[in-house]
């Protein structure tokens, strides 16, 4: 894979204008729209059990995320993920918080034992937790990173049968065979709540246009991470508010040639 397939990727997500469905939570519904549409794809929010099914297997990826947990959006997460299954529509799962309740701990793995996961996104906290491993977290944030994340996102590939994506200052991509590391990213990034959930949704935009799902993953977080570098510069110093409202820009304004020239990432094993 290289930085022009990233870029074309890119071009095709804004040509094809790929419909994501979002099962997501209360915090992040609208920044996740706005950034979806930012980047050229087209946003949908549907939770209802009597529609959930439907509106999955017309999208071009359904992303289910935890953040907001209830008994209702639960259910309606079981019969979108099984429609999209069914209709082989990819499935992007955001584990929001998995480790720090109970609750979120059961619920993660009724969706891991119940649906096909294509692609699973969460720091590593969450990720090593959703793969049954004791991790540190603190709410819904990463808590302190303490292990190899490169050989824990491997490993929850081949345990969870998922391509997994770990993110933070560094991002990781496996499917327990080939592994990336992506170098992209500005730490404001971590100052905007959502910031996490949008990422899992951009990546279902790409999954919808490029059917396999390393490479959909690397190129979502290249992409994403080279758009924060730009609003960061753009921020100059000013803060999380004017960052957020630069990164929404830099989603829609971002080049082939920006990307060619931001984009850092390589093959790491496999
Ligand atoms: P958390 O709940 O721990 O904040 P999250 O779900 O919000 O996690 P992040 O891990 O913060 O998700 O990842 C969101 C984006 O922010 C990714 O593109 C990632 O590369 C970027 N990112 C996170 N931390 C840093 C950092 N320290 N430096 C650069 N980029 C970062
Ligand atoms: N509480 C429940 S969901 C949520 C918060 C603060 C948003 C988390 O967003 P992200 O993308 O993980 O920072
Ligand atoms: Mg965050
Ligand atoms: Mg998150």
């Amino acid at each position: 894979m290289n930085i022009q397939e990233i870029s074309s990727l890119l071009e095709k997500v804004r040509e094809s204008n790929p419909l994501v469905h979002n099962i997501t939570n209360v915090v992040v519904t609208n920044f996740t729209a706005n950034g979806l549409l930012a980047i050229g794809a087209s946003p949908v929010m549907a939770y209802a059990h009597e529609e959930a099914a439907d509106m999955a297997k017309i999208a071009g990826a359904l992303v289910l995320n935890m953040g907001t947990l209830t008994e209702k959006e639960v259910k309606s997460m079981l019969l979108a993920g099984k429609s999209a299954n069914q209709h082989e529509v990819p499935v992007i799962f955001d584990p929001v918080g998995v480790g720090a309740t109970a609750y979120r701990t059961e619920t993660a793995k009724k969706i891991l034992r119940e649906l096909d996961i294509t692609i699973i996104r969460g720091n590593a906290a969450e990720i090593a937790n959703a793969a049954g491993q004791q991790w540190n977290i603190k709410g819904v944030d990463a808590g302190e990173a303490e292990g190899n994340i490169s050989e824990l996102a491997k490993s929850a590939a081949k345990d969870l049968a998922a391509v997994t994506v770990i993110t933070g200052k560094q991002d990781i991509v496996s499917d327990g065979r080939s592994t990336f590391t992506i170098n992209n990213g500005h730490p404001l990034l971590t100052k905007v709540t959502g910031a996490g959930c949008l990422l899992t949704s951009v990546i279902g935009a790409f999954s919808a246009i490029e059917k396999d799902p390393v490479k959909a993953a690397v190129a979502s977080l290249v992409v994403y991470g080279s758009a924060a570098e730009i609003a960061a510069e753009k921020t100059d110093g000013r803060g999380p508010g004017t960052f957020q409202l630069e990164f929404l820009n830099s989603l829609y304004n971002i080049s082939a040639a920006d990307v060619e020239l931001h984009g850092s990432f390589e093959r790491t094993n496999g």
